[in-house]
C-alpha cells in the first residue's frame, strides 16, 4: 500500500484525501498541479515526482503594451469624434489631459463590468485615404501557453481588416496567427475559412476568417476571437472531455505545442469599421478604433517542471522544481546535470513523467567528446562537464575544436580522426604557428601565400622575406657588383649569388666552389666557406676545372 502526500500547492489534508482516493480518481485525466509527493511504502519514505504545470490565469495582468505609432492614442491634441452608438452625433471629446475624457491603452486591460465601459481609442481617420494603421503589441517577456480563446472587444465596430500575430522569441520574429477581414480574398487574397473548417491535420493552418468583421452595427457581437478551444476540441472532443488525447498529442508534437505558445501578441489594425462601401470623407471623425477589453488566458510555460509562476519586479518566472532552473525551467540546476535536461511529459496519464534532473555524475554517461576522448571531468565553478585529453589534435568542452596550430578539415566529420589539419605555417614567414579556419597563416611583412612561404614583390627570401638585400655599408655587393634599390645586386659577369659572392661556373661539369683562391679579396659568407671545407677534395677539383673560364 502506497500513500501520497502532496507537499506543494495542496495543503496536507488534500494529500491525505488523495491517498484515500488512490492518488487520482481513475476518470480524471490529471491536473498536473503537484510536482512531487512523499511516498510511504514497505521500503520506507521516498519522493515521487510528477509532471506539473501552473494554473491557467488571466495573463493580461502581467503584460507590457506598446502602441505603434506611439502617438496614435486620441486626445493629444484633443479631438471630437462621433458617438459610438450614433455616428450622427459628433460632439464627443477625447482629451488626454482630462481623466474622464482620456482613452489610454491601459483601459483595454482594466476590470470591465462597470458602466460605462472603459476603452482605449485611437485618433480618427483624418488622413484618409492613407490607411489608418495601428499595431498593439502585448509582451510578456516570458513564454506563455494559451488555454482559452483570445477575445478582443471593439467598441468602435470591429475592424474591416486586421491580423493577429504572435512571436515565440520575445518579438524578434513574428508569425501570423489569424487574418480577419470583411472580404478575405480582397484584403489578403485568402479564401475565407472558419475554425470549423479545420481538421486535426490542418489545425496549424493559418486562416483568414470573415466571422468577426461583418457589420458595423453596434448591437451585434463586438468581439473578435482567436479560437483556442475549438482547436483543442479537434483532439479533446467537443466538450474537451478527452484532454488526455490532447495532452498526448501535445507531448509528442512540438509544432502543436509551439502553436499555442507565445511570448508576444500583436494586433495589427489595418482598416477600421466603416459600415459601408463608401467612406464618408466629409466626416472622418466617424472612423477610429476603440477596444474596451482584451482577454488572454494562459499559463506560464515551465516545461512541466513547476506548478506555480510568480510575478516579481514586473517579471514572470516559473518556480522550478525537479532541480531545474531558468525562466522556463529550461535547464538543469548546477550540480544536477547527471543526465541531459528534458521537459516533463504529460504521459503516462494521469501523473505524467517528471524527468527530474539528477545529480551530476562523472563518467562516460555524460561525457560527450565527439569520439576524441573517453574521459570527462566536472568543473564545479562552471557547473559543466568537460572532456579531458582530447585526441587527434582537438580541444574544447566536447573536443569539438581544433588545437592551436590546427584547423578544421571541412571535408571531415567532427568525429573523424582527420578532423584537424596542421596549419604548417612557415616558421620564418609567419607570425606564429596558428591559422584561420581555412588554413591561412598570419604572415610577417613582405610575406604572402597561405602558409607565408612566398615573398611579395620587392622582397627576397632569406629565412623569411627581406626587403633589404644589399646596401653600401654592411651588406655590400661583392666582386664589384652594384646594389639596385636595396633588393638585389647587379653582379658583374662571372659572379652570382645574393651578394655576387659566388663565381658563376660556365663549365658543364656542375657547380663551382667558392671564390677562395680567386681574385676576390672580400670575405665570402661564412656558410660558403664551411661548405667548401666540407666538400674539400671534390671542391678543389671543380675549382681547378673552373679557373680557366674565369681568367
Ligand atoms: C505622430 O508623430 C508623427 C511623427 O512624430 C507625426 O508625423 C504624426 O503626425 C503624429 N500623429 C498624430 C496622430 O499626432
Ligand atoms: C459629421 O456629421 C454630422 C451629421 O451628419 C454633423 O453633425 C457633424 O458636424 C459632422 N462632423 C464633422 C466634423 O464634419
Ligand atoms: C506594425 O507591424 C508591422 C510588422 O508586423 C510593420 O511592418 C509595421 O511597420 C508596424 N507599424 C505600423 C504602424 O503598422
Ligand atoms: C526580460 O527578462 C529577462 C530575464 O529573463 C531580463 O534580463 C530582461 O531585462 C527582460 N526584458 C525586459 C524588456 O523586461
Ligand atoms: C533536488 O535537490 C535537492 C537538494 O538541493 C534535493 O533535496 C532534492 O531531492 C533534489 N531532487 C528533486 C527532484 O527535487
Ligand atoms: C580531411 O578529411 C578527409 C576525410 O577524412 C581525409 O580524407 C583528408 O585526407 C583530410 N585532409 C587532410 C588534409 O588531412
Ligand atoms: C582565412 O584567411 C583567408 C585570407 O585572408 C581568407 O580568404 C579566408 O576567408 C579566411 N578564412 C576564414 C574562415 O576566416
Ligand atoms: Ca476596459
Amino acid at each position: 500500500m502506497r500513500f501520497h502526500f502532496a507537499l506543494t500547492l495542496q495543503a496536507l489534508w488534500t494529500g491525505v484525501c488523495q491517498a484515500a482516493m488512490q492518488h487520482y480518481p481513475a476518470a480524471a485525466w490529471g491536473h498536473y498541479d503537484v510536482c512531487k509527493s512523499q511516498v510511504y511504502s514497505d521500503e520506507g519514505l521516498s519522493w515521487d515526482y510528477m509532471a506539473c504545470q501552473p494554473e491557467a490565469a488571466d495573463m493580461t495582468q502581467y503584460l507590457k503594451v506598446t502602441l505603434d505609432p506611439p502617438n496614435i492614442t486620441c486626445g493629444d491634441p484633443p479631438e471630437t469624434y462621433c458617438a459610438l452608438e450614433n455616428p450622427y452625433m459628433c460632439n464627443n471629446e477625447c482629451d488626454a489631459t482630462t481623466e474622464e475624457l482620456a482613452h489610454p491603452p491601459g483601459l483595454m486591460f482594466d476590470t470591465e463590468g462597470r458602466n460605462p465601459t472603459t476603452f482605449w481609442q485611437s485618433t480618427s481617420w483624418k488622413k484618409y485615404p492613407k490607411p489608418l494603421l495601428v499595431n498593439i503589441t502585448l509582451s510578456w517577456n516570458k513564454t506563455i501557453e494559451l488555454t482559452e480563446d483570445i477575445v478582443l472587444t471593439f467598441e468602435s465596430g470591429r475592424p474591416e481588416q486586421m491580423v493577429l500575430e504572435k512571436s515565440l522569441d520575445y518579438g524578434r520574429t513574428w508569425q501570423p496567427y489569424q487574418f480577419y477581414a470583411t472580404d478575405c480574398l480582397d484584403a489578403f487574397t485568402m479564401e475565407p475559412k472558419t475554425v470549423q473548417d479545420l481538421t486535426q491535420h490542418t489545425l496549424l493552418d493559418i486562416i483568414c476568417t470573415e466571422d468577426y468583421s461583418r457589420g458595423y452595427v453596434w448591437k451585434n457581437d463586438k468581439t473578435v476571437r482567436f479560437e483556442i478551444k475549438d482547436r483543442f476540441a479537434l483532439f479533446a472532443g467537443p466538450q474537451l472531455h478527452n484532454m488526455a488525447s490532447l495532452y498526448g498529442q501535445l507531448d509528442t508534437t512540438k509544432k502543436l505545442r509551439d502553436f499555442f505558445t507565445i511570448t508576444d501578441l500583436r494586433i495589427r489594425l489595418l482598416r477600421p469599421a466603416t459600415g459601408a462601401t463608401m467612406v464618408d470623407e466629409n466626416n472622418l471623425s466617424r472612423y477610429f478604433y476603440a477596444i474596451s477589453d482584451i482577454k488572454v488566458q494562459g499559463r506560464c510555460k515551465c516545461n512541466l517542471h513547476a506548478n506555480s509562476c510568480v510575478y516579481d519586479k514586473e517579471k514572470l518566472s516559473c518556480e522550478c522544481e525537479h532541480n531545474t532552473t531558468g525562466p522556463d525551467c529550461g535547464r538543469c540546476k548546477r550540480n544536477f546535470q547527471g543526465r541531459a535536461w528534458s521537459a516533463g511529459s504529460y504521459l503516462p496519464i494521469p501523473k505524467g513523467t517528471a524527468n527530474v534532473c539528477s545529480l551530476t555524475k562523472i563518467g562516460p554517461v555524460n561525457c560527450e567528446c565527439s569520439g576524441h576522448s573517453k574521459r570527462c571531468s566536472y568543473i564545479e565553478l562552471l557547473n559543466t562537464v568537460i572532456c579531458v585529453s582530447c585526441k587527434h589534435n582537438t580541444r574544447g568542452q566536447h573536443c569539438q575544436l581544433c588545437k592551436l596550430g590546427y584547423y578544421r578539415n571541412a571535408s571531415a566529420e567532427l568525429d573523424d580522426e582527420n578532423v584537424c589539419i596542421e596549419c604548417n605555417c612557415n616558421p620564418y614567414g609567419s607570425v606564429n604557428d596558428r591559422c584561420n579556419g581555412t588554413g591561412f597563416c598570419i604572415c610577417k611583412e613582405g610575406t604572402t601565400g597561405p602558409k607565408c612561404q612566398e615573398c611579395l614583390p620587392g622582397y627576397l627570401w632569406d629565412n623569411g622575406c627581406k626587403s633589404r638585400v644589399c646596401d653600401n655599408e654592411l651588406l655590400r655587393c661583392q666582386n664589384g657588383g652594384t646594389c639596385i634599390s636595396n633588393v638585389h645586386c647587379n653582379c658583374p659577369p662571372g659572379y652570382t649569388g645574393l651578394l655576387c659572392e659566388k663565381r658563376r661556373c660556365e663549365s658543364e661539369l656542375g657547380g663551382c666552389g667558392g671564390p677562395d683562391s680567386g681574385q676576390a679579396h672580400l670575405t665570402p659568407p661564412s656558410t660558403s666557406r664551411l661548405l667548401l671545407l666540407l666538400l674539400l677534395g671534390s671542391a678543389l677539383l671543380r675549382e681547378a676545372a673552373c679557373r680557366p673560364a674565369v681568367l
